[in-house]
């Protein structure tokens, strides 16, 4: 079958990860930093050298903004250790079993509280994003962390097109549910009540940090990372970064979330990384960082908002992050 979207050329398989940052760097300048037709606002890029404001980096948009030179996390750790319960509970689970979700055709549906609802297959989505300037080197931290080139578009660039209305506060998301392709949604029913959901604040649905990925190393995702499309908020732990995503819904109250109405006093709807504010159950000071094995554990601290706190600390202003964890 022909190559249904255009993804970065560069195949990892052919290069080390260090030279597909180097060359996407380099390609990134070369194309001017590398900003889509779908940039926002149409704000010089070249400017926004170092956004440290979130209305400037809204103007950059861009992977640049936001890049980490930590060294990546290899593919196959990244494909092989997933939490994707719809395949099982075990971190090897998915690997195993996510190829029985098929992908193809697959649309998302917007609607709720905007001016524009409908429904979009996944070609017309990536069909208006130039991928091959769109690798974010992020840091994705749960109890273990990765840094992951995730292939993707800020969620804001297609949000914007269905038009948020004005009483629009939140934004729910939710996985496929297809019980047949799913063997975990078969055996779990006591633990998720399926489709899985999670939900952002409106202004953390719009920050340019949050992703919708569509592949990562170069490459389609694979099934076990939430393909076709997933959602990637590097600043929360793991869980809010939905997978296989098929509708979008803009409301006005926050949404219950899957892992919040399963036991509330452990996720809370914000989940933001930080190492001050335990887990009930543990601490949430330090991180494992993969690949991690018994004998080198490969232990570092955990950052607040998982390191990219000037890029978000503004959207939790004044705001009690032990309370609202
Ligand atoms: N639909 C769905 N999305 C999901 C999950 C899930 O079980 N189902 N698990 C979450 C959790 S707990 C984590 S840690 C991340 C893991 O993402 P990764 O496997 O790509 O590292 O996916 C999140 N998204
Ligand atoms: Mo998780």
């Amino acid at each position: 079958m022909a190559k249904r979207y255009q993804y970065p050329s560069i195949a990892s398989s052919e290069i080390t990860p260090e030279a597909v940052y180097l060359n996407r760097r380099q390609l990134m300048s070369a194309a001017g930093l590398g900003l889509s037709a779908l940039a926002l606002g149409g704000t010089n890029p070249a400017r926004a050298n170092a956004p440290d404001t979130r209305r400037e980096l809204a103007a950059a948009a861009g992977p640049e903004a936001f890049q980490t030179d930590e060294k990546l996390t290899p593919y196959g750790d990244v494909s092989g250790y997933n939490n994707f319960y719809e395949f099982g509970t075990d971190k090897s689970d998915p690997a195993r079993n996510a190829h029985t979700m098929t992908t193809d055709p697959w649309s998302v549906e917007v609607g709720g509280l905007v001016n524009k609802p409908g429904k979009l297959y996944l070609e017309d989505i990536l069909g208006s994003f130039d991928l091959e300037e769109r690798t974010y080197r992020l840091r994705c931290v749960e109890a273990w962390s990765m840094v992951i080139p995730w292939v993707g578009f800020p969620l804001a660039d297609l949000l914007q097109r269905f038009e948020p209305g004005s009483d629009a506060k939140f934004v729910e998301f939710r996985t496929l549910y297809r019980p047949d392709e799913m063997s975990g949604t078969r055996s779990l029913t006591s633990i998720i009540d399926w489709p899985y959901r999670e939900g952002l604040r409106l202004d953390e649905a719009m920050h340019p940090l949050t992703l919708l990925a569509v592949g990562l190393y170069g490459k389609t995702l694979p099934n076990q990372n939430g393909a076709p499309l997933r959602l990637v908020v590097p600043w929360k732990y793991g869980f809010k970064s939905i997978k296989s995503i098929v509708s979008i819904n803009l409301v006005d109250r926050q949404p219950a979330t899957s892992w919040q109405t399963l036991a509330p006093r452990e996720y809370g709807f914000y989940s933001n990384v930080n190492p001050e504010v335990d887990h009930p159950r543990w601490s949430q000071r330090y991180e494992r960082r993969l690949p991690s094995t018994l004998f080198s554990p490969n232990r570092i601290a955990t950052r607040m908002f998982n390191g990219y706190e000037a890029q978000v600390a503004e959207l939790y202003q004044g705001m009690d992050l032990r309370k609202y964890y």
